[in-house]
């Protein structure tokens, strides 16, 4: 008989392969034997870890003797107290606003919102009809409702106020979550770390080990995470993967002190969203090539002023596109001589979580020596990551000036690299100039909601069995919390 201490769901996973991820085997028939003579009842005391939620799992293999099992208990060990004390940094069970530490951020489509369980449960009949905290109607969560407006690729976020973890104390995140909706694994509910001074954001949960994690659906769990050192803000994230609704509601959010070891964060980063004017000198961490290009570029993309440039007078450009002056800066490509029969550059940025409201957006400049009509310059924009495409091509040997494009992104919620291609084709001088550069959300007014297809908007009534349940079991949390409050009293 063995018996293990199980720790909160953290990996891909289903029934049969383990629910919940193995944290200690607690222990050991095998090492420690009871009761063998099975002529009588043999005491078994096991010390619990400290400081963390887990479920307890005791596996008895098949035997020819029985095994029986009296007097279950989990309780503090003989005169021992919980040491240290746990320390709360910040809890939110949603009963009160919490507007001093949780917002929505604004201007995405989807906005996180705080409900009384039954409101929530009237508006889409999915959500959960109880709350976490008190299981009831009457108590509140957050959730995010999107039963009016549905897009593939579409995103909320809600975000904490900033919290610093050192060395010295450890600190995990816990909190509730109820996925629900028409169809499971539709959507995913992620946690970010966002630095404010680098603005780079790291994922905590699920981890990014886990591949295509499995939510729970349709009930409360829980999810605990081991808070790496650092000063941030924790921002939650819901994404449709499809345009089938599922959402998740939130409850009982608290980062209390733990007994897990201190972690740092690994390198995995992205931004929420990227912009660049490269007026102050540098790329903004946009890099030349691929990673592990077998490929590389001819030539590279330069940081440069109108000043700097070689061919300001015959090619340019003489104007920055921010300052619309010879003072700035910008990415600058171009031949030289030798001219080659062919060249190209390519220049990418950090990966960006984009999602589906977002685009790509930049100024160009292309002017070359070669005849007009042979466009012999291209410039590519294209995406490397979690989805692979071309946005958009132009071809040309001369802009006539600046010219800005937007492009939208396809319909995905996910990190994305960014490339921009430049190829120019014929023995001849070119300088190709970018400006500008953004990855970044659209304005709200150009976003279009996508209505529900008719058959999702039909209001679904509960069942009348459904109904008086409901009805029950609120006269039922009326009547104790009356007789609580009486008890108060006396
Ligand atoms: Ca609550
Ligand atoms: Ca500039």
């Amino acid at each position: 008989m063995n018996v293990y201490q199980y720790r909160a769901r953290t990996t891909s996973n289903n029934r049969n392969s383990g629910e919940f991820e193995v944290s200690q085997k607690l222990f050991d028939f095998a090492s420690e034997p009871i009761g063998k003579n099975g002529s009588d009842w043999s005491p078994l005391s096991i010390i619990l870890p400290p400081g963390e939620k887990f479920v307890i799992l005791i596996i008895a293999n098949i035997s020819a003797v029985p095994l029986v099992f009296d007097d279950f208990s989990v309780n503090f060990c003989s005169g021992s107290q919980p040491d240290p004390p746990p320390r709360t940094l910040y809890t939110c069970d949603f009963e009160q606003p919490c507007t001093d530490g949780i917002w929505s951020l604004p201007n995405y489509p989807y906005m996180w919102r705080r409900d009384q369980a039954g409101v929530a449960n009237s508006i889409d009949a999915q959500a959960p009809a109880d709350d976490y905290t008190y299981d009831d109607s009457v108590g509140h969560y957050f959730w995010l409702n999107n039963t009016q407006i549905l897009q593939k690729g579409a995103v909320g976020y809600f975000h904490t106020q900033q919290f610093t973890f050192t060395l010295e104390q450890t600190f995990c995140l816990n909190f509730e979550y109820f996925m629900f909706g028409h169809a499971s694994n539709n959507s995913q509910l992620r946690v970010w770390a966002w630095t404010e001074n680098d603005g780079l954001v790291r994922g905590l949960w699920p981890s990014n080990n886990s591949g295509s994690y499995e939510y729970a659906a349709n009930k409360w769990t829980w999810a605990t995470i081991n808070l790496p050192v650092g000063t941030y803000t924790l921002h939650f994230r819901m994404e449709s993967s499809d345009y089938l609704a599922s959402t998740f509601a939130v409850d009982q959010l608290s980062i209390v002190s733990c007994l897990y070891p201190a972690t740092s964060f690994d390198s995995h980063t992205s931004l929420l969203t990227f912009s660049c004017s490269f007026d102050e000198g540098t790329a903004c961490g946009m890099q030349n090539g691929d990673n592990d290009s077998s490929r590389p570029p001819s030539n590279n993309f330069t940081v440069q002023s109108p000043n700097t440039i070689p061919d300001r007078d015959l090619l340019g450009p003489s104007f920055d596109h921010t300052t619309n002056s010879p003072n700035g800066s910008f990415l600058y490509w171009a031949t030289s001589s030798p001219y080659m029969p062919s060249s190209h550059g390519r220049i990418r940025t950090l990966i960006v979580q984009q999602n589906t409201d977002m685009y790509v957006r930049f100024a160009y400049y292309v002017k070359s020596t070669a005849q007009s009509q042979l466009n012999s310059t291209s410039l590519l924009v294209k995406t490397g990551g979690c989805y692979e495409a071309q946005l958009w091509l132009t071809v040309t040997d001369d802009s006539h000036g600046w010219k800005i494009v937007t492009i939208p992104v396809l319909t995905f919620a996910c990190g994305e690299t960014f490339f921009i291609d430049v190829s120019h084709q014929t023995p001849t001088a070119v300088a190709v100039a970018l400006d500008d550069v953004q990855v970044v959300r659209r304005p709200r007014s150009l976003l279009q909601p996508m209505r529900r297809p008719r058959s999702l908007l039909q209001p679904v009534r509960r069942p009348r069995r459904l109904r008086l349940a409901a009805v029950g079991r609120r006269r039922v949390f009326r009547a104790r919390r009356q007789s609580r409050q009486q008890r108060s009293f006396q």
